[in-house]
């Protein structure tokens, strides 16, 4: 499969799509204090769930739902993981990861 390109985010926004069926980036830095914008590029459904400790953001797949947008601000500095537990788990499959420096 051929992944859809990526269209450009606005300045100072940074873009995570989800697609079928993977997080792209699949991890991305940003400084603390950035927003994300989550996009699902897919067919397939998909959702966000905090793994390894975080909590607090995510969303469930009937609220993310093809070419929906889901945005989350990162203020602590650290690492934020999360995936799809419709197509992976915490460690594996549909996962992302957030450094926030
Ligand atoms: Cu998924």
């Amino acid at each position: 499969m051929v992944d859809p390109v990526a269209a450009p985010a606005p300045p100072g926004v940074v873009q995570v799509l989800a697609l079928d069926n993977r997080f792209i980036p699949e991890i991305t830095s940003v400084p603390a204090g950035s927003r994300i914008v989550f996009v699902n590029r897919g067919r397939n459904e998909h959702n966000i769930i905090p793994s390894r400790g975080g909590s607090g953001w995510g969303i469930g797949e009937d609220e993310f739902v093809n070419g929906f947008r889901y945005e989350a601000a990162f203020n602590a500095t650290g690492t934020a993981y999360y995936f799809c537990d419709i197509h992976g788990d915490a460690f594996s499959g549909m996962i992302g990861q957030i450094n926030i420096e």
